[in-house]
């Protein structure tokens, strides 16, 4: 299976659950994104179905944060990497047992960790155990973490615990992170939705935020 790259910087969050409007902008901006994250509003909207269709054209994470019992995990993996997904959000708190089952049925398509949420909540509990996530991650070779645009020094942190693995991070613009400072703090990817798909023109947000990715960069 072919492996997403980060080259662009930017992966586009499609929860916009309105079909012709999700599409337009799938149409428009499709080709300027390393991929297309799918959540569970689209998928309960417009049905599984939705993800093939993306999927033949633009690469496909599926978001579904897979946080259950490892055989349940591995249904879930097989069935959204069989629908086209190339790759897969999971969460590492329920165990590595859980983690590995998503990695042994996901048919190659690769595995992005969620180390720590971006949202103010996340620091109540989620922060404490952010570490030992990363080092899961280290520990099984995942394709990449999910770190918070909305604390850059987090990225900063967690990304001295990953090394190389790519780090993925929302939370910029409506939720308050700075696409240049996660940048600039490690981050190899900005998932961004509502700054996008809420955009009156969403072609023109990208190409803002892909010169701030450009920008961060130093190229
Ligand atoms: P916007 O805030 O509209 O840019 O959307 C952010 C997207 O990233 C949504 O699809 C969220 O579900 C997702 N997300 C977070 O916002 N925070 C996280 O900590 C993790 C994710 C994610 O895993 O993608």
């Amino acid at each position: 299976m072919k492996k997403i790259t980060f080259e662009r910087g930017l992966v586009l969050a499609l929860d916009e659950t309105e079909r012709r409007r999700a599409m337009d902008i799938v149409n428009s901006v499709g080709k300027y994104v390393d991929a297309i994250k799918l959540n569970w509003p689209i998928i309960l909207a417009q049905g599984p179905g939705i993800i093939t269709e993306i999927s033949n054209h633009f690469k496909v994470i599926c978001d579904f944060k897979i946080s259950d019992v490892p055989h349940t995990n591995s249904m879930i993996a097989s069935l959204a990497s069989k629908l086209g997904a190339s790759g897969l959000i999971v969460h590492g708190f329920p165990g590595k047992d859980s983690v590995e089952a998503c990695i042994n049925s996901a048919h190659g398509a690769s595995v992005y960790l969620v180390t720590e949420m971006s949202n103010p909540g996340a620091s109540e509990i989620n922060v404490e155990f952010a570490d030992r996530i990363a080092e899961m991650a280290v520990q099984l070779k995942v394709d990449g973490i999910v770190a918070p645009a909305t604390r850059p020094e987090r990225i900063k942190h967690l990304r001295g615990i990953v090394g190389k693995i790519p780090i993925l991070t929302p939370g910029v613009g409506p939720q308050g992170g700075s696409a240049k400072s996660a940048i600039r703090s490690g981050s190899d990817a900005l998932i961004v939705g509502r700054s996008i798909y809420e955009a009156k023109d969403p072609l023109e947000s990208v190409s803002n935020l892909l010169a701030e990715i450009r920008s961060g960069r130093g190229d």
